[in-house]
């Protein structure tokens, strides 16, 4: 019996994404994305050279995969398709794709999991990027026939979408620094990318109410709460604003159905505002999310801008506000992120209060450690403590935000086996399985035993 107990058919799972996990880049006539692409043409970006062609190999060994799920109480797991798995070409659909993302969920509901299927996880097909992605309208619209086809496919069995995961970061990462392609640095390109994604998002949405489907769809937010340094004016001024373009750009949007005035106040001072079409406010509004997934790793920290602007004529985020480095920050060494776990409660009272309290799960919370072979004991098995204390102690917060009425409906962490990662290959492990990378092979650990009694006792 857990002494904290969760609501009833709480969600327990993980999260993932194709193109970190399915490998097989080529198989059945997947096309490249951008990841393929630029690691063919930069392969030294690539932590150790390593990119995404084999990842877990997911797409041979899902059946073994949803079996390690079902032996640590999932029942519930995330990932994504790939659009450039799916659709090749951007018209027809692969019959490989379509085999291999029928079974795979099949094999799921068989084993009691239920799927959270994302549309969109970094991975733009190369020949959309190369009409310049999502700053493209007709990519929009691809976007929507693509999502309409994966409805059409599998919305008898999916019955919870999401449209993204964390579209800031491909603008953040792709726009205004370098560390996903296209790697351009551009405000105001970044804020059309932004812009776009979100109707983009809109329009999924819309294609799945207009085809009668009887499920949920939503989109995945990495929510990163921006404190200010102190009370002081700028300060608070200056977190504000890293909450309006790092927050509110998306969960406004996607939840009320309109931007924050003081967002588009302060790009039309910078002459950033994007070119809008005279519908585009009604798709907002009519195709706001029924449910929320939130991300949770760090929160932000913010003080009032103090460093000299590198360049006045090109504006950056960072014109507005500095990083602050709070004295008493605990930090994940190895991934370089701040750990705090009330953060994961401000986001729920925050939903609840500003944000009708929609309906939400945390669709990612994990621990990323490097060299994690050095915890394996003698059965093999690494002993990740510092994992479970990461989760407990997150959880504990989420379930006192629940108590406080947080609409909150599940927890998945990041996640089930070790996965490729876009910045840091395999060197920071995440998952309750570890992965052999000379065989393959997947491994227990600590933290997986732990799991799956939290899951089968429905609380801690
Ligand atoms: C999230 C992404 C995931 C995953 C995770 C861990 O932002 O949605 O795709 O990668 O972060 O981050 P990383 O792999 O950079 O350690």
């Amino acid at each position: 019996m857990a002494n904290k107990t969760f609501p009833e058919g709480f969600l327990w799972g993980a999260a993932s994404s194709a193109t970190q996990t399915e490998g097989a880049a080529e198989a059945g006539g997947k096309a490249k994305n951008i990841w393929d692409y630029w690691f063919e043409i930069e392969p030294e970006r690539f932590y150790q050279g390593v990119g995404p062609a084999v990842a877990s190999d997911y797409y041979h060994r899902y059946k073994q995969d949803i079996q390690r799920m079902k032996d640590i109480n999932m029942n519930s797991f995330r990932t994504s398709l790939s659009w450039a798995r799916l659709m090749p070409d951007g018209e027809h659909v692969s019959h490989d794709a379509v085999t291999f993302y029928n079974s795979m969920i099949d094999e799921m509901l068989a084993q009691g999991i239920k799927p959270i299927m994302n549309l969109y996880h970094f991975d733009m097909p190369l020949h959309l990027q190369q009409m310049d992605g999502w700053e493209n309208r007709a990519v929009v619209d691809q976007f929507q026939q693509y999502a309409q086809t994966a409805f059409d496919l599998f919305g008898d069995r999916v019955k919870l979408w999401t449209t993204f995961n964390e579209p800031i970061v491909p603008v953040e990462m792709g726009y205004v620094n370098d560390y996903h392609y296209p790697c351009v640095f551009d405000m105001k390109r970044a804020v059309v990318v932004a812009y776009q994604s979100m109707l983009a998002s809109a329009k999924a949405i819309q294609a799945y109410r207009s085809s009668n489907q009887d499920g949920e769809i939503g989109i995945i937010l990495n929510l990163t709460p921006s404190y200010p340094r102190s009370d002081s004016e700028e300060d608070v001024r200056a977190a504000h604003i890293a909450d309006l373009f790092f927050n509110r750009s998306f969960l406004d949007p996607s939840v009320l159905g309109h931007y924050p005035e003081d967002l588009i106040d302060l790009l039309r001072t910078h002459q950033m505002l994007p070119a809008v079409h005279e519908d585009d406010a009604a798709l907002l509004r009519e195709n706001t999310v029924d449910f929320l997934g939130v991300n949770y790793y760090q929160p932000r920290r913010i003080k009032q801008k103090e460093t000299p602007i590198a360049d006045e004529a090109s504006i950056m985020p960072e014109h507005f506000f500095d990083p602050y480095i709070w004295p008493e920050r605990r930090m994940n060494p190895y991934r370089g992120w701040e750990i705090y776990e009330k953060g994961l409660y401000d986001i729920a009272i925050n939903l609840k209060e500003n944000y009708g309290n929609i309906p939400w799960y945390v669709a990612e919370n994990g621990m990323g450690v490097a060299d994690e072979e050095r915890f394996m004991d003698g059965s093999g098995m690494i002993q990740d403590d510092y994992r479970i204390e990461f989760y407990e102690e997150h959880l504990k917060w989420l379930h006192q935000a629940i108590e406080e009425g947080a609409n909150c409906f599940g927890y998945h962490v990041w996640t089930f086996i070790d996965n490729w990662s876009w910045l840091n290959g395999y060197k920071n492990r995440y998952g309750f399985y570890r992965v052999d990378l000379d065989t393959q092979d997947r491994l227990l650990k600590k933290s997986g035993l732990w799991f799956k009694d939290v899951a089968r006792n429905n609380g801690l």
